[in-house]
């Protein structure tokens, strides 16, 4: 029952957000890929970054770090050395050699006005303290399609690149004892819809370049508004049923039309879809007898 808790404001001048962070070094860590922190909250399944799409932009992974998926699995580890291998839960920098940071890039798809920005780690030992800044950016330069990994060496300047730098983190004074580790920004942290992380070693582990990451949350100030796409869209032929995965905001209600000329539009499949949680809705629907007589049948989602 040690567990040791602390957690430690920083302020600074030229960044508005405010950084605590907290280490769970008791026996009684949780396992269950859920950490419970005194003030910072729990990772989540269903804040924004979940399931969104981390990009390495400068540096590596280390050869046996889990993939960058694991970021935003919604899971921390459910132990202190999740390695070795691709499905490690935790992702990790490469090992020495490279004297440059590790920068990875979040595209959270649509610009989103953000509460707050929460990472955690885990390692039984050295690899548990996390040191990196975090930047925003709308509309960056050297961004995909065309990115172009030169233009992110150390030397890169960020600013011009179109980052604002949002916190910078450094939770070593928490000490050495390993352990679960949790940081919440807050405050004034902006509206971005890239995030990116410059990572650095813990200072005790330069040249192996190794914090466990388990985890990163992007919650938003209140419900984003993204627009109303269909993102996925499967036929069964034989069930004569389709699959729809579109956009949608929690609490929100959806009607889905289907027309077999793209003119009238007075036909629905369902005129009160509930959004599920999260930031995609997906039902399954019966087509049977609905296409028209040269076998076409379109659908269409409105917003209630
Ligand atoms: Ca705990
Ligand atoms: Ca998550
Ligand atoms: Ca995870």
């Amino acid at each position: 029952m040690a567990a040791v808790v602390s957690s430690t404001a920083i302020c600074s001048r030229a960044i508005a957000a405010d950084t605590i962070f907290e280490l769970d070094a008791g026996a009684d860590r949780e396992t269950d890929g859920v950490f419970v922190f005194d003030t910072v909250p729990s990772n989540s399944s269903t804040d924004f970054a979940n399931g969104k799409t981390f990009t390495v932009l400068d540096g590596s992974p280390h050869d046996v770090s889990g993939t960058i998926d694991h970021l935003t699995d919604g899971l921390g580890q459910t132990n202190g050395d999740s390695c070795c291998g691709p499905d490690s839960e935790s992702f990790f920098a490469g090992p020495a050699g490279a004297e440059d940071n590790l920068r990875i890039q979040l595209d959270l798809e649509v610009n989103v006005p953000i509460a707050e920005i929460n990472s955690y780690s885990w390692h039984n030992n050295s690899r548990a303290p996390q040191i990196y800044n975090v930047y925003g950016a709308m509309n960056p330069k050297n961004n995909a399609p065309d990115f172009d990994a030169a233009g992110f060496q150390e030397s890169a300047d960020l600013t011009a690149l179109g980052y604002t730098l949002i916190a910078s983190v450094d939770s070593m004074s928490l000490g050495g004892a390993g352990g679960q580790v949790g940081v919440s920004i807050t405050g004034d942290v902006g509206t971005y819809r890239y995030l990116l992380f410059d990572i650095a070693p813990p200072t005790w582990q330069v040249g192996t370049r190794a914090t466990f990451f388990g985890e990163i949350d992007v919650v938003p100030t209140g419900p984003v508004s993204v627009p109303l796409k269909i993102t996925e869209f499967d036929h069964d032929s034989e069930l004569k049923t389709v699959t729809l995965t579109w956009h949608s905001t929690p609490e929100t209600s959806y009607a889905v039309k289907y027309s077999s000329n793209m003119e009238e539009w007075d036909s629905d499949l369902d005129d009160g879809v509930k959004a599920d949680d999260g930031d995609t809705t997906t039902r399954t629907f019966d087509i049977s007898g609905l296409a028209s007589a040269s076998g076409k049948l379109f659908l269409r989602i409105e917003r209630n």
